[in-house]
């Protein structure tokens, strides 16, 4: 098995990080698939990281059906629960964190076109999606320790990828200021190993 993946990619980070909280060994191989060398259609015909190549060569794509594997093959750490309206909850929380990286993503890949190209509508449209996000997301938190309830999960660990993202390509958005919350949810976070090993390189 190997994890195609890029370094600065939010959704790839959810991947490792739920290999590292569940021990499994997973070879990373780097791929930019902006690249013009990169190898990542030959995998994914959608050109997108992450992809999970199984030792029988066939390929586990997106980030959310990865991680759906990753925790069924061990039972250490189990990060889905297994009923239904846990793992819905979760499931939620995962395509909020994701849909906020989608509109950041959007953000991020409309400013590197040149200036006279870019659509300042379509970048305000995504900041309001981001804006809503962070909103619903410390709103759905409260008081909380993690997302879902008392215990652990890949809400948090989607929600943690989501925060790393915004404080690696938009400094601007200042999430912390505005959701104490989410800042100590963050924090929380922060400290665990698997988080700490997949911070974005600076
Ligand atoms: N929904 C996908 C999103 C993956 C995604 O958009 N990855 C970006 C990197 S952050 C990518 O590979 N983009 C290349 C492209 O869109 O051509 C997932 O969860 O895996």
């Amino acid at each position: 098995m190997k994890l195609i993946a890029s370094l600065t990619s939010p959704y790839a980070r959810k991947v490792r990080i739920v290999l590292a909280e569940k021990k499994i060994d997973c070879p990373l191989e780097e791929d930019i698939p902006w690249n013009a060398d990169t190898h990542v259609p030959d995998y994914n015909p959608l050109g997108k990281v992450p992809v999970l190549v199984l030792d029988d060569g066939s390929t586990l794509f997106d980030s959310r059906v990865i991680v759906e594997y990753l925790d069924n093959i061990s039972p250490v750490s189990r990060l889905l629960p297994q009923e239904n309206r846990p793992l819905i909850a979760t499931r939620r929380w995962e395509a909020l964190a994701d849909g906020l990286c989608d509109a950041a993503v959007a953000v991020f890949l409309e400013r590197k076109r040149p200036e006279g190209k870019q659509d300042p509508d379509w970048i305000d449209r995504q900041y309001t999606k981001i804006n809503r996000a962070l909103a619903a997301m410390s709103g759905d938190l409260g008081e909380r320790t993690w997302c879902n309830n008392d215990s652990y999960s890949l809400a948090d660990i989607a929600v943690g990828c989501c925060l790393g993202y915004l404080d690696f390509r938009f400094p601007d958005v200042e999430w912390r200021t505005s959701y104490p919350n989410l800042e100590a949810l963050s924090e929380r976070l922060a400290a665990r190993p698997s988080f700490l090993d997949t911070l974005p390189p600076r």
